[in-house]
């Protein structure tokens, strides 16, 4: 159902009396919010005062789904995770208000520009990377599809670090998003929960003489909500992010400061704050630390006494919390929501075990996210007793009696029950929390068809061969809004002029562009649209490195985190042997490229951040060599973020997508570039092998060794020195970096990374080496044939309809959630002009 609002006129008169009603918005804002004068106000006054105005025009609709959530017949998905990476709001909700050109004449008229405005917005980036910037497209969806939701997580002071470049190494700065003010938020102080932490339990006999169990926590911490509205595009659904802030349970204890024990009172406070101060930088790298068991087990146990707290408001019990809620565990970080909704259950509201058991598994499903051993969570026993010691026993329980199904469906096999056992005890014993979230759901899921089939084969056969229908897939996507209409507007303003803009909402449409490979006139503008979007990027850089990069060039990117399993050392082994084929042949027949990389490594991660120094090292020798720098140059954009990508997607010619098959789950960004017509030089890894096959073989430039040939390669016993003697290519570039050609001749500098290649290669970088670079020398042939790349470009784009997140929500709606959309109605409630009497 489309909003017929009244902020959305198209007729004249209406537009400009919106715009006039905007510009008071601005100057009342100015005056009783920011208390200045627009004459004294600074950028982010007009900033905060702009972003007041537009919350304004979401308040009806908001309210109105409030209220909507609260009716009987919705049914509301929780999704729980640990991040959330929305990325700046004021410009997406100005798009899916259908607000951007009155805004923006209203900010004109105002003697202001509107980009000015909205690259002011300081992004929060609660969130590392794909993980979390896919639950960001997802709450986008939902709103969209009209699905109720409510996104919960931690409001975490500090976000993802911001990066700097100093000498060529990676430099950590906090990130302080908080600081100008957020618009966005509401603090809800009247929602306030309580969770224990620490203590012990104990047993003892109720009312009615029943043995019970409680926790007695050594200590409490208060959660506030902060509520953040996320609006769908053009419709009334406007659905929640409901994140949450730690604080002790009393800020100034005035009895401890007059026995004199001041300072503990603020300790117990900044111990009590600490939880939701920062988020952990860690990418796919689990470590124990017991503050991050602390803020997982604090967000899950807030949301669970909030999502029990709205179904009492409308029902006398929890028996049919799943009919109400479907509750997404969004990897395993909050799967410690199976052993709190069961303590809730039962020590709380008094159910027996079993009833609080099957509502249990008819609440939660699970999406796993990584294959990485290293990434999956255990907790050490003793931690999660130290800390959980009510929710340890509640996890033995549902252990033991797992396992006694386990072993009567398999007599006899000790290994399977071992395999299977919540409890790794093969040493120092582990709580295995992708086995809690297989049992304790009734759903899992992989994020890409590979993806999942190698849980089935492989991570999870066990759980599979038990339960065969619980295992599914759902493909990543990501939403069109941000990252086509908001940050690629050329693009979608000509497909939008050839085909109509139905496929903003639907994205299976954009297949109408297909015919026009064939219009001499549309390639050419989309050559155009392109060429502008490069320029764009070419004028950013201009300011730090001069007028060097050349928008007619190629344009090679790959943005996403530094992990050695993602290979952007292959891509600079490629780009050191591109280096010394021109320095030997100065007429080599290639085009020009500039390779762009982006992305962040984890402050702990050596190996990583070595890479980052190696790409920047070998862009200063690139960049002021004249013999090549005019058909070969390298730049790393620092501090990659959502706001950077909104630059980076629409102006990439070719999206490097080339982990090593079997370690990508799925991959996101690989959506985004071809969405904005980048082609894809990629392995067979996550969701490029479906891309590969919407876009067709021949639109798709595939390298590398598959899944199966990875194995096969293992099982025989890899050794990279054996490729490294025999490819003179690849030899003379490993030679090139050790001997200290772009680190001022230090030798020492990368031999670890050197040496990682050399003796261990996990990656198997030197094996897919000689199938890359004779990839890439054919990407570097098509490109030079500008009609025949438009035209592949133009399909990539075309058969992009899968990877919206549209259809991953539906996916996600029929097969796992049950949920159908609940369009809510704007009913306008007018304010009472004479002030109101409290009901
Ligand atoms: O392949 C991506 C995937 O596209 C995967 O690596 C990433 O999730 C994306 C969305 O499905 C991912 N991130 C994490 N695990 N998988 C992770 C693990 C621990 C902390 C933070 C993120």
């Amino acid at each position: 159902m489309t909003r017929t609002n009244t902020t959305d006129c198209s007729s004249h008169t209406n537009d400009s009396n919106n715009i006039k009603k905007l510009k008071r918005g601005f100057a009342y804002k100015l005056f009783y919010q920011q208390g200045v004068w627009p004459q004294n106000a600074s950028l982010n006054d007009y900033y905060l005062a702009v972003s007041y105005t537009v919350r304004d025009r979401m308040q009806q609709m908001f309210l109105n789904s409030i209220l909507s959530l609260q009716k009987k017949e919705s049914k509301i998905v929780g999704y729980l995770s640990a991040e959330f990476l929305m990325g700046p709001h004021l410009h997406n909700n100005l798009i899916n208000l259908g607000l951007y050109d009155q805004v923006s004449r209203a900010v004109e008229e105002c003697g202001l520009d509107i980009k000015q405005i909205i690259d002011h917005e300081e992004e929060p980036g609660l969130g590392n990377g794909g993980l979390g910037r896919l639950a960001a497209c997802y709450l986008d969806s939902l709103a969209s599809l009209q699905i109720p939701a409510i996104g919960y997580g931690i409001r975490y002071e500090f976000g993802m670090f911001d990066q700097e470049i100093k000498n060529g190494w990676q430099k950590e700065l906090g990130d302080r998003w908080l600081q100008p003010g957020n618009p966005w938020e509401f603090k809800k102080a009247d929602l306030t929960v309580e969770v224990g932490a620490r203590g012990h339990t104990e047993q003892y006999t109720d009312d009615h003489g029943n043995q019970r169990v409680r926790w007695v926590p050594g200590g409490m911490v208060k959660g506030i909500p902060y509520d953040t509205p996320v609006l769908g595009y053009r419709v009334n659904n406007v659905n929640l992010l409901r994140l949450w802030s730690a604080e002790a349970p009393k800020s100034f204890d005035f009895d401890d400061f007059n026995v004199g024990d001041y300072q503990g009172a603020v300790h117990e406070k900044i111990m009590a704050e600490t939880i939701t101060k920062v988020l952990y930088p860690n990418d796919e790298h689990f470590r124990g630390k017991e503050l991050r068991l602390f803020q997982q087990y604090f967000f899950v146990s807030c949301s669970m006494q909030d999502m029990v707290r709205i179904h009492l408001f409308m029902f006398p019990n929890l028996d049919n919390f799943p009919d109400k809620f479907a509750v997404q565990l969004n990897d395993t970080h909050p799967a410690i929501a199976v052993p709190e909704f069961m303590r809730l259950l039962i020590d709380v509201h008094h159910y027996s075990w079993e009833r609080a058991w099957d509502i249990v598994t008819h609440t939660f499903a699970y999406t796993n996210h990584t294959l990485l051993p290293e990434a999956l969570e255990k907790w050490p026993v003793a931690m999660l007793g130290r800390v959980l010691p009510r929710h340890l026993e509640i996890i033995y329980e549902i252990n033991s009696r797992f396992l006694d199904l386990v072993r009567i469906k398999y007599p006899g096999d000790v290994d399977v029950v071992r395999r299977m056992s919540i409890i790794d005890e093969s040493g120092e014993r582990y709580v295995r929390m992708a086995h809690l979230a297989c049992i304790g759901g009734y759903a899992i899921n992989g994020v890409a068809e590979l993806h999942t089939r190698l849980l089935k084969n492989h991570t999870l056969t066990d759980f599979h061969r038990l339960w065969p229908d619980k295992l599914t897939n759902v493909t990543n996507g990501v939403t069109p809004r941000r990252w086509m209409v908001l940050s690629n507007p050329r693009l979608a303003r000509l497909i939008s002029s050839a085909i109509g803009d139905g496929w903003i909402t639907n994205l299976y449409k954009l297949r109408e562009l297909e015919p026009m490979v064939d219009d001499p006139v549309f390639c050419e503008k989309w050559q155009q649209v392109k060429f502008d979007n490069k320029q764009d990027i070419c004028a950013m850089f201009s300011c730090a490195y001069g007028p060097m990069f050349n928008p007619y060039a190629m344009f090679d990117v790959q943005v996403k985190r530094i992990h050695e399993y993602k290979r952007q050392h292959l891509n600079l082994l490629h780009i050191v042997n591109l280096y010394q084929r021109l320095k030997n042949n100065p007429n080599l027949d290639v085009p020009p490229r500039i390779f762009i990389f982006g992305g962040k490594a984890a402050p702990g991660y050596t190996m990583a951040k070595l890479i980052i120094k190696l790409i920047n090292s070998i862009a200063e020798v690139v960049n002021s060599d004249p013999d090549v720098n005019t058909r070969l140059q390298v730049l790393f954009i620092p501090n990659f973020n959502v706001q950077i990508g909104h630059m980076v997607y629409p102006m990439a010619d070719l999206s490097e997508q080339i982990s090593l098959a079997g370690k990508e789950a799925s991959g996101t960004g690989n959506m985004k570039f071809s969405m904005n017509g980048a082609l894809t030089i990629g392995t067979l890894d996550g969701a490029n092998v479906e891309i590969r096959e919407e876009v067709a073989p021949e639109n798709f430039f595939l390298f590398g060794m598959d899944v199966n040939e990875v194995q096969e390669l293992g099982t025989a016993g890899y050794d990279p020195q054996t490729i490294y003697n025999q490819n003179e290519g690849l030899k003379a570039a490993i030679n090139l970096i050790a001997t200290g050609h772009f680190s001022h001749g230090d030798r020492e500098l990368f031999r670890p990374l050197i040496d990682s290649l050399l003796y261990h290669d996990p990656y198997m970088v030197l094996a897919d080496y000689q199938s890359y670079v004779d990839c890439q020398q054919k990407v570097g042939e098509v490109f030079q044939d500008t009609r025949r790349w438009t035209k592949m470009a133009i399909l990539n784009a075309a058969r992009m309809g899968k990877f919206s997140s549209d259809r991953s929500i539906a996916d996600y709606c029929r097969k796992i959630w049950k949920i159908k959309p609940f369009p809510v109605e704007l009913k306008l409630q007018q304010l009472p002009e004479n002030g109101f009497k409290f009901p």
